[in-house]
């Protein structure tokens, strides 16, 4: 199958060649596209070297499906042309998540509902898409109530460009600012822009993004989400209300048997998931896990993952498996 790689320069992209590669998803031609000022340049896909072509070449490369991650205006602009070309698109930006025609997929929860009409599919955010899965084998068994959710977010959910900025800082040499402050050393209580509400896009995201990926817009979800000076992954501190009563031991076995999920949980042997465990894993990893003793019927985990690959390049790749078991793609 031809697949074009739409953002390949770029560090989601790039990880999205190694995770296709990985999988061994049958592609017969790799169609690399990044923005003009990479047109020319080589990107390695199993030891061979591809050639950076431009949207425009792309398109006219007519693949089967294009995996985009390459921001969200260039999405806009170009999702619907690749689209209209036949193309399947499935998107790493924000572009296309809320819209009411489009779907919004994690594959372990809600891949039911692709048909072969979607042709533009979204994938969600890293930070939503590491808790949802944890959380769908709760939600389904005792009913999410209210979430409370912090999270702790590796420099590499902004780009090579902060990657960077905390590399520099490292070395105390001066270099290009990714974000307002520093990030080593520091905390940053802000991820993407804020909004009229006071929240930051990024909190909104994962309130918003949950709901729709579980099928359900009864729960409620309070976000605060951080940055720090971290690259393995994003980890996030959850508190869950359910409405019915859970049982611990259920809880886990629950978990160890869900899709995606890895419990790791023995705080006797300080056993608990961190992002230098989960980088470069496809799994998301849950500990820490016990009653909140505040309130009847509420859990508190930690969950992480590495988010540029079930948070991004593994999710997009895992839609496209999906798609191509059913023949969806042509
Ligand atoms: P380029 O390298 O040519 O700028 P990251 O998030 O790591 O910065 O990566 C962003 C990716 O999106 C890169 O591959 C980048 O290509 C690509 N990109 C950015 N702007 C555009 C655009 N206008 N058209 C196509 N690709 C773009
Ligand atoms: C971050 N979650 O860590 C962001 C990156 O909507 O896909 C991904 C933004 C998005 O900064």
């Amino acid at each position: 199958m031809k697949v074009a790689v739409v953002g390949a320069t770029g560090l989601v992209g790039t990880k999205m060649l190694q995770v296709l590669a990985e999988r061994n998803f049958p592609v017969t031609e790799l169609v690399p596209v990044a923005s003009e000022r990479s047109v020319g340049k080589e990107v390695t896909f199993k030891g061979k070297q591809y050639k950076v072509v431009s949207m425009a070449d792309g398109i006219a490369a007519k693949p089967a499906v294009a995996i985009f991650s390459a921001g969200g205006s260039t999405s806009l602009e170009w999702a619907p042309k690749f689209a209209e070309a036949g193309i399947t698109v499935i998107d790493n930006s924000s572009a296309w998540r809320m819209d009411p025609t489009k779907k919004l997929v994690v594959p372990e929860i809600n891949a039911d509902a692709l048909t072969a009409e979607d042709k533009i599919i979204a994938n969600p955010n890293c930070s939503t898409i590491q808790m949802v899965v944890a959380l769908n084998p709760l939600h389904k068994k005792y009913k999410i109530k209210r979430i409370v959710v912090s999270t702790y977010q590796s420099v590499t959910g902004t780009g090579k460009k902060a990657v960077d900025q905390l590399m520099n800082e490292r070395k105390g040499v001066e270099g290009e600012m990714a974000y307002k402050y520093p990030i080593d050393l520091n905390v940053i209580p802000q991820i993407d822009v804020f909004l009229d509400n006071g929240y930051t896009k990024e909190e909104m995201k994962m309130v918003k993004e949950t709901c729709k990926i579980m099928r359900d817009d009864s729960i409620r979800v309070t976000a605060t989400t951080v940055r720090i000076p971290v690259m393995g992954g994003h980890s996030e501190s959850v508190n869950i209300e359910f409405e019915n009563e859970f049982d611990l031991d259920e809880v886990k076995s629950l978990l160890s048997n869900a899709p995606g999920v890895v419990l790791q949980d023995d705080p006797a042997a300080q056993l608990y998931p961190m992002p230098m465990w989960a980088h470069d894993k496809d799994d998301v990893f849950v500990g820490r896990l016990r009653r909140d003793e505040t309130q009847p019927k509420t859990l508190n985990l930690w969950v992480v993952s590495d988010n540029l690959r079930k948070g991004a390049a593994t999710n997009a790749i895992q839609i496209a498996e999906y798609l191509a078991s059913k023949n969806m793609l042509s």
